[in-house]
C-alpha cells in the first residue's frame, strides 16, 4: 500500500526528501498522524494513551486545525507546543482565522470558541509558533495537507506555492498583507500569473478549504453538497486524474462529511468528525493502522 515503507523500515531514523538524518535517536520511531482535533484535547489524549505514545521518542503529525469549535483549544495549543520537535502539522482553516483574529484581522463569529486562546498569558508564543508552520508536509513517503492538493498541480509545484506561503507567514508585513486579504472564494481557479494578495489567497483556498473542484481545478467554496452528491461539473479534489505521481500517499483532513470511508488506495482521509459527533482518528504511519477514539 505504502510504496515508501519498506525504504524506511529499513532506516528507522528521520527522513527529509529520501535522505536519512542522523540524529540521537535509538529503538523504534513511530510516527501517528491524528485528524482535525479543534480543541477536543482529551479524546486526544486517549489515543496517545492508547497507543503508549512515547513524546521523548515518537512523534504526532497533525492535519490542522488543532483549534475552534471544541472546548479545550488553548490546551491543545499548549500541548503540541509542548511536544516540541515531535509534534508536526500543517495549518488549516481554523488555525488561519485564530492568527488573523489575533493580528485584528479577522471577526471571531458566534460559534468560535478562541476567547481563551486570545486572552492566555502565553497567547504571543503560541501564536508566533503556530504561524510558524507549513502548509505542506512531504517527509517518510507521505504528503499532508489540510485539505488537498488541486489536480492541476504537479507535487512539486504544490511544494514551491507551500513554500511561498512559509516566507509570507514568516514576514511580518507579507503576512499582515495576506491576513488582511485572507477571506474570501475568488480567484476560483489557479493561474501561475496570479499576484499577492490573490495569489495568496488561492494557495491557501487549495491547501486548507477545497472540497469540490473541476477538472480544470476552479473550486467551489460554497457547496454543503455531500461527497457522494457533488454540484455539476465539480467533484471531490481526489476524484480527477491528477498531475501527482502515482502511488503519491496524501493525508489530509477538512472534510467531516467523508466520515473517514476509503476515498483510493493512496488517500488517508482523517477527519472523521469529532466535534460533530464522529470519532476521533489517528494513523499509525509506519503501518497505515487507523485508530478510533469514540466521543467521550
Ligand atoms: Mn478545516
Amino acid at each position: 500500500m505504502c510504496q515508501y515503507l519498506p525504504f524506511y523500515c529499513q532506516y528507522p531514523g528521520r527522513f527529509i526528501d529520501g535522505l536519512p538524518i542522523t540524529d540521537a535517536r535509538d529503538g523504534p520511531l513511530t510516527i501517528y498522524a491524528v485528524g482535525d482535533i479543534q480543541g477536543c484535547l482529551q479524546p486526544l489524549k486517549r489515543l496517545l494513551d492508547n497507543v503508549n505514545f512515547d513524546p521523548g521518542n515518537d512523534e504526532l503529525w497533525s492535519v490542522g486545525d488543532l483549534v475552534n469549535r471544541g472546548p479545550e483549544s488553548l490546551e491543545v495549543l499548549r500541548f503540541c507546543y509542548s511536544l516540541g520537535s515531535h509534534f508536526r502539522m500543517v495549518l488549516g482553516n481554523h488555525d488561519l482565522h485564530l492568527l488573523a483574529i489575533a493580528h485584528g484581522i479577522g471577526c471571531p463569529s458566534r460559534q468560535d470558541t478562541l476567547g481563551s486562546i486570545l486572552a492566555a498569558p502565553d497567547r504571543d508564543e503560541l501564536l508566533y509558533w503556530l504561524q510558524q508552520q507549513p502548509m505542506l508536509i512531504a517527509d517518510q513517503g507521505y504528503v499532508m495537507v489540510h485539505a488537498g492538493i488541486p489536480p492541476q498541480w504537479s507535487l512539486n509545484k504544490a511544494k514551491i506555492l507551500a513554500e511561498e506561503m512559509n516566507n509570507v507567514l514568516r514576514c511580518d508585513t507579507k503576512s499582515l498583507q495576506f491576513f488582511e486579504h485572507m477571506y474570501g472564494d475568488n480567484p476560483d481557479i489557479w493561474e501561475d500569473s496570479l499576484l499577492p494578495p490573490e495569489r495568496w489567497r488561492a494557495i491557501t483556498n487549495y491547501f486548507t478549504r477545497m472540497r469540490f473542484c473541476s477538472a480544470k481545478g476552479h473550486l467551489e467554496l460554497a457547496s454543503k453538497a455531500l461527497p457522494d452528491s457533488p454540484p455539476e461539473g465539480y467533484a471531490p479534489w481526489f476524484r480527477h486524474p491528477s498531475m501527482l505521481p502515482p502511488g503519491t500517499n496524501i493525508i489530509f483532513g477538512h472534510w467531516a462529511a467523508l466520515e473517514g470511508k476509503s476515498c483510493g488506495q493512496n488517500l488517508f482521509p482523517l477527519d472523521t468528525g469529532y466535534i460533530w459527533g464522529g470519532p476521533l482518528r489517528m494513523m499509525n504511519l509506519n503501518t497505515t493502522e487507523y485508530i478510533h477514539q469514540a466521543q467521550l
